[in-house]
C-alpha cells in the first residue's frame, strides 16, 4: 500500500514538473517573439465583419486619409517586425472605378493586419485578348525583385467583407475567395482558385506559376486548380462565414473558346508552360502614392 502512495506521489510530481517546463517553453517563445517583437499573426485590432463602402473616391481622398501609405502603395509597420513581405498582384484593363474602390477598402484592412505590403497593378498595355495568367507571372518576378515573399493575386472588382481574411500566407496555397456574393456566398468546386489567392514563393514556384497560354475569360484558374493537384498540394481556406467578398458588378469579357480543349493537358503541360516560358519585355514602372503600376505589353 505504502509502495503505491510513493509511486502515485511520484508520478504526480514528474507530471507537475513536465508541465511547468511546458508552460515555460510556452512564455519563453512568446516573449522570444516579444524580444523579436514580431507582429501578431491575429492582431487584436481586427474588427471582422466589414461593410464595404462601394462609393468611388477620389485618388486625393484616399492619399489625404491613408497616411501610412507610402510612396509605390508600400507601407512597413514600425512597432513591430512584420511576419511576412506581402505583394497584392492585380490584373487590370479598363476597370478604373473599380481600382479605386478596391484600393478605398483594401489599405485599411492590410494596415490592420500589421503586414509589410505593397500593391502592383499589372496594367495590360496592349490590345490583345486579356491574358490574366501571363500578367500574375511577370508581376510576380518583378514583385519579387522588391524581396516580397508572399504573393496575393487578386482580383480588382472582389471587394472583402471581413478583416480576418489574412493576407499574410498564413497558409500556402490560399484560396481567399470563397464565399462570394455572386456565387451565393457559396464555394461551387473545392478544386476552385478564382478570385482571390494568396501563395509562398516554394509552391508558387513548384506549379511553375500560372498557364501563359489562357487568353479572355475562362480556363486559367481551373489549370491552377490542375497544377496544384497534379503537385498534391492542399489548398487552405478560411470559415466560410468569414472569406466574404463581394463582387463589383461589370460587363462579361469576351469567353475563351478554347479553354475546354487547353485543359486536356493541364497535369503535363504545366512543367513547360509558366514562369520558365515567360519571354517579355522588362515592363514599365511607375510608383504612385497608392499603388505600383506595372505597364506589360503581353
Ligand atoms: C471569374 C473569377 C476570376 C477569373 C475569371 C475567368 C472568381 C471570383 N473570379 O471572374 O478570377 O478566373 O472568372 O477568367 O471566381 N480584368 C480586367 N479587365 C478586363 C478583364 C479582366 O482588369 O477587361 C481583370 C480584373 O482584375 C478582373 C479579373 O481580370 O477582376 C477577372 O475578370 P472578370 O472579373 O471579368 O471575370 P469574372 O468576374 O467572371
Ligand atoms: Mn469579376
Amino acid at each position: 500500500m505504502q509502495t503505491e502512495r510513493y509511486i502515485w506521489a511520484l508520478y504526480v510530481t514528474v507530471l507537475g514538473l513536465s508541465f511547468l517546463v511546458f508552460c515555460s517553453n510556452l512564455t519563453l517563445l512568446t516573449s522570444e517573439q516579444e524580444d523579436n517583437n514580431i507582429c501578431q499573426k491575429y492582431p487584436k485590432n481586427l474588427v471582422g465583419t466589414i461593410y464595404p463602402n462601394l462609393t468611388d473616391t477620389s485618388y486625393k481622398d484616399m492619399e489625404f486619409r491613408f497616411t501610412w501609405v507610402q510612396t509605390g502603395g508600400h507601407h512597413t509597420p514600425t512597432r513591430c517586425k512584420p511576419r511576412e513581405r506581402v505583394a497584392i498582384l492585380i490584373p487590370f484593363r479598363n476597370r478604373n472605378n473599380h481600382l479605386r474602390i478596391l484600393l478605398n477598402n483594401l489599405h485599411p484592412i492590410l494596415y490592420r493586419q500589421q503586414l509589410g505590403y505593397t500593391i502592383y497593378i499589372l496594367k495590360q498595355a496592349d490590345e490583345k485578348p486579356f491574358n490574366k495568367g501571363k500578367l500574375f507571372n511577370i508581376g510576380y518576378l518583378e514583385a519579387k525583385k522588391d524581396n516580397h515573399t508572399c504573393f496575393v493575386f487578386h482580383d480588382v472588382d472582389l471587394i472583402p467583407e471581413n478583416d480576418n481574411i489574412l493576407y499574410g500566407c498564413v497558409r500556402s496555397p490560399m484560396h481567399l475567395s470563397r464565399a462570394v456574393n455572386t456565387l451565393n456566398y457559396k464555394l461551387p468546386d473545392k478544386r476552385l482558385l478564382g478570385g482571390v489567392t494568396a501563395w509562398k514563393t516554394k509552391e508558387f514556384e513548384q506549379v511553375n506559376g500560372w498557364s501563359n497560354l489562357f487568353v479572355n475569360w475562362g480556363g486559367e484558374d481551373d489549370d491552377m486548380s490542375y497544377r496544384t493537384i497534379a503537385n498534391k498540394l492542399s489548398i487552405f481556406r478560411f470559415r466560410i462565414s468569414v472569406a466574404r467578398y463581394q463582387m463589383l458588378k461589370h460587363r462579361r469579357t469576351p469567353v475563351n473558346t478554347a479553354r475546354h480543349r487547353q485543359l486536356k493537358d493541364s497535369y503535363t503541360r504545366y512543367k513547360i508552360d509558366g514562369l520558365s516560358s515567360l519571354v517579355y519585355q522588362s515592363p514599365r514602372t511607375q510608383r504612385y502614392r497608392l499603388f505600383t503600376m506595372v505597364s506589360i505589353d503581353t
